[in-house]
């Protein structure tokens, strides 16, 4: 069968695109895990506990986020080992190990306070709890080691560590996870709810996009559509995160559901109840295909489109 457009190659099937993106960021974070050469082998069980958190699962889907991102702004199609690829790659990574950082302080007992994550006992129980910390600690420092690897694109690259250490930091998750406890218990307003939402989850969400756009060297307005477009999906990413501990099952989700209830947060099946609850995720991935849509941005939209609405019928 012929392409519609001879020029445009037939953009390939989103699972074949997601499965590929899944093995390369296996591979690339296999590889960053490896001790640098020349530098001193780290201690063997802390190794083996960052291996544990990072190797151990997970949907992968901030990395696959970043690639798709990249891959919707640039000039050239991708190739295997092209320079852009390359630093989407390192990139897509370094934000999973930043993520699984914030998963695994997360689960400590001072926060969520978690015995299984991704399947599996969580890295403070498996280990010990000064060992996740310390682990947690690694994987951030770790990332932005990676980010910053390589002379090559030095001004974006500089970029995309601006744009990832404001999303993770007080301008971003750490203030949405304080809101997040703040909210336990007490009477919390919708605004205050999408807030803490938005700095909580979506600030990652949405840095994922802007950074590959950045790494793809994409202009000011493909930039704003990948920004609006991250900030919807963030949004609606979360507000399922919150139906399926009420709705979902402890095989797909790899955790424990109902705690969310049992710990009294603020959520969206609690403040609005479930239905609409599914009702604003759905109009949150609307506006985030709008976006990718948006001809003034420019975006190669295929597959942003569809990893927003497979966002709605995820299970885990
Ligand atoms: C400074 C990074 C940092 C952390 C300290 C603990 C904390 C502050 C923030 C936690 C933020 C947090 C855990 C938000 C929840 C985000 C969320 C929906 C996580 C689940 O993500 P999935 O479903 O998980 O993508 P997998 O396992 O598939 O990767």
């Amino acid at each position: 069968m012929s392409p519609v457009n001879p020029v445009e190659p037939a953009p390939e099937p989103l699972e074949t695109f997601v499965a590929r993106a899944r093995a390369d960021v296996e591979e690339q974070l296999r590889l960053l895990l490896e001790p640098r050469r020349g530098a001193a082998a780290p201690p063997p069980r802390m190794l083996e506990a960052l291996r544990y958190a990072v190797l151990g699962g997970g949907k992968r889907f901030r990395p696959i986020l970043v690639i798709a991102s990249g891959d919707a702004c640039r000039q050239a199609p991708a190739g295997a080992g092209d320079e852009v690829t390359r630093r989407l790659l390192t990139a897509a990574a370094a934000i999973e190990m930043i993520h699984t950082f914030s998963l695994i302080h997360d689960d400590l007992p001072p926060l969520d306070d978690d015995d299984l994550r991704r399947g599996r006992a969580t890295l403070h129980v498996r280990f010990d709890e000064a060992t996740a910390v310390l682990a947690g600690d690694a994987l951030l420092n770790l990332a932005y080691e990676a980010l910053s690897r390589d002379v090559d694109a030095a001004a974006a690259r500089l970029r995309a560590i601006g744009t990832v250490s404001r999303a993770v930091g007080l301008e971003g998750m750490i203030s949405g996870q304080v809101l997040d406890l703040e909210g336990e218990g007490a009477p919390v307003d919708p605004e205050r709810l999408r807030r803490t939402h938005a700095l909580k989850t979506g600030a990652l969400i949405t840095a994922c996009c802007e950074v590959g756009g950045i790494l793809a060297g994409a202009p000011d307005r493909a930039q704003e559509g990948l920004r609006e477009y991250g900030t919807h999906l963030g949004l609606a990413f979360q507000i399922v995160d919150d139906i399926l501990d009420v709705e979902g099952s402890p095989e797909d989700l790899g955790k424990s559901p109902g705690k969310d209830a049992r710990a009294m947060k603020a959520t969206y099946p609690a403040l609005f109840g479930v239905e609409e609850s599914r009702r604003r995720a759905a109009v949150s991935v609307e506006r985030a295909c709008a976006a990718a849509r948006d001809p003034l941005a420019g975006l190669r939209s295929v597959h942003l489109t569809a990893l927003a609405r497979g966002v709605l019928t995820r299970r885990g």
